[in-house]
């Protein structure tokens, strides 16, 4: 027979593999940026977690997501439970986790005659664990579906699933094993990981409590992505992305301060460049940092902007100035797609990103984000003591703040619009007023408000722009409307029961999906946590002194 390992030998296993992961070559070729990225990889820590219940899926045609769970018994009690071919079960860890699995399965009645095969499928939902992923209708690969098919021999064994997944619950089905024996699961424990070193603490009792429970939910999902570097989503694309990375990293300021994290990412973006030297959109770490084959020229700009706020919260200007002819040369290349009058162009040949929301038009919500990056470049230039670099700034603001108001508002509407057909839509909306473009506060008040309103106005599907609204009311006044935003969006994820909070969700259709299949969505996503930031950086919610 052979020695199982014991939690101990598998926790160390799991630290050398992840270790070994990040790999870079070594010599003169690894470009120095990527050399300071390497030294700031982070140490992951471990807990560990054994199953609260088993529980069953309860089907809920009224419920938001199809499915709620009911508790078969506790967790304690599986080991007494012997299964066989054809059985199955729900393990619930009570809570959102990143990590790995490990069970010992022993025989029982007679010796192990046979292997065992499982199915093990990890669910971040209900609905992961509960229907069948197939037929799948997703337009990315069926390869990213979180399920596992593992045969196992030489019973009893202590089994590690090899591969990270991200999950509340694992379905455990018994496809195929000899019918001479029984199947007993001992010592089934989660190890969750993550480079954040504290665990999230609660906003005082004296918060509303949808509040604790909001901000509690948007660090816990911050959390679950902070590996070896900010990943957009543990269960799914598992990059790192400039777009998610700029809100993690204000999250992260008001809370776990991981602040050298931060800092590796900005290294990492930097070290892997586009030909012409606008950053990645998002970047692998893995077998070695690589970028991938997608930019987007919003996200560019906010490599700028999460630099200054990186240098404004951790005071260490060093990075600034290191990283500061990668920011400059992000403007540079941006700028080459704004004309003479000062209109951004969207030529399609960059990707603009903004949002998910089908039939975005991107141009004037990207025109006025460089608008705001441009003008984070200045306040960066000032700290950093570049003034030099940044002399044409002032005028290419005022030239594109004009153009804006002159060709991209519609006074009687009282809205700015977007591209040829003057689409109005809430991203356009939120970035003037984040970029200040409207000439007062009672311009930049009306437009949000008449885009929130207009059943015409294209409404956001994810966080993410969630987010820009909210930071936008902040931007220009409506605390109170911010504060109901945030109530009825993240509240609501939260009243569907959401651990974590989620990739892409729409209040009137929360099943939708950005890939076409729910089963693509990632529930844990890092652009969702932000809400801790807007609480605690921002005062949001603040209760009035006593
Ligand atoms: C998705 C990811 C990621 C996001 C990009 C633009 O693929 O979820 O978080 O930044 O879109």
């Amino acid at each position: 027979m052979t020695t199982n390992p014991t939690p101990e030998e598998i926790a160390k296993a799991v630290a050398a593999e992840e270790a070994k992961r990040v790999n870079l070559p070594a010599g003169e070729a690894v470009p120095a940026f990527l050399k300071v990225a390497k030294q700031l990889l982070p140490e992951l820590t471990e807990r560990r977690l054994a199953p609260v219940a088993i529980v069953a899926a309860q089907p809920q045609p009224d419920h938001p997501l199809r499915f709620s769970m009911q508790t078969l018994f506790s967790g304690r009690q599986l080991e007494q439970k012997s299964w066989t071919e054809g059985d199955h079960f729900i393990l619930d860890f009570g809570g959102h986790l990143t990590g790995y699995l490990s069970f010992r399965i022993v025989p029982t009645g007679s010796v192990a005659d046979s292997p065992v095969r499982l199915r093990l499928t990890f669910g971040e939902v209900p609905t992961d664990v509960a229907e069948s992923f197939h037929p799948y209708t997703g337009w990315i690969s069926a390869a990213w579906l979180p399920d596992e098919l593992l045969t196992i021999d030489d019973l009893p064994q202590l089994w590690r699933v090899a591969r990270r997944h991200a999950f509340r619950y694992v379905k455990v089905e018994i496809v195929a094993a000899s019918r001479r024996f029984g199947l007993r699961f001992e010592q089934v424990t989660a190890h969750a990981m993550s480079s954040a070193t504290s665990e999230p603490a609660l906003l005082p009792d004296s918060y509303p409590e949808w509040i604790r429970q909001v901000d509690l939910v948007s660090q816990n999902t911050l959390r679950d992505c902070m590996q070896t570097c900010f990943e957009d989503g543990p269960r799914r694309d598992r990059r790192l992305w400039v777009g998610d990375l700029r809100l993690q990293a204000l999250a992260n300021y008001a809370t776990f301060r991981a602040d050298s994290l931060v800092k590796r990412c900005l290294y990492l973006f930097a070290g892997l460049p586009r030909s012409d030297g606008l950053v990645n959109g998002c970047v692998y770490e893995r077998p070695v940092p690589t970028y991938a084959d997608t930019t987007t020229l919003d996200y560019a700009a906010l490599y700028c902007v999460t630099l200054q706020e990186y240098v404004e919260a951790s005071g260490d200007q060093e990075t600034g100035r290191d990283l500061w002819p990668v920011a400059l040369r992000q403007m540079d290349v941006i700028l080459q797609n704004v004309d003479k009058a000062g209109v951004f162009i969207d030529t399609g040949e960059t990707w603009c990103f903004i949002d998910w929301a089908f039939g975005l038009d991107k141009s004037a919500p990207t025109h006025a984000l460089i608008v705001f990056a441009l003008r984070r470049m200045l306040r960066l230039a000032e700290s950093i003591g570049r003034g030099e670099d940044v002399q044409a700034y002032p005028r290419m603001i005022e030239l594109m703040v004009g153009a804006a108001r002159q060709h991209l508002f519609d006074a009687s509407a009282g809205l700015y619009t977007s591209g040829p057909a003057r689409q109005i839509s809430c991203a356009t909306q939120a970035w003037m007023v984040l970029a200040d473009i409207p000439e007062s506060p009672e311009v930049a008040q009306r437009a949000i408000r008449n885009a929130m309103q207009r059943n015409d106005a294209v409404k956001p599907i994810t966080p993410y722009l969630y987010h820009y609204i909210v930071e936008a009311m902040l931007a220009c006044g409506m605390e109170t409307e911010a504060l109901a935003l945030v109530k009825s969006y993240w509240g609501a994820m939260l009243d569907i029961g959401a651990d974590t909070f989620w990739e892409a969700f729409d209040p009137l259709d929360p099943l939708t999906s950005p890939y076409g299949d729910i089963h693509a969505n990632s529930y844990c996503h890092a652009w969702s946590c932000s809400p801790t930031w807007l609480f605690r950086a921002k005062g949001l919610g603040r209760p009035a002194p006593v």
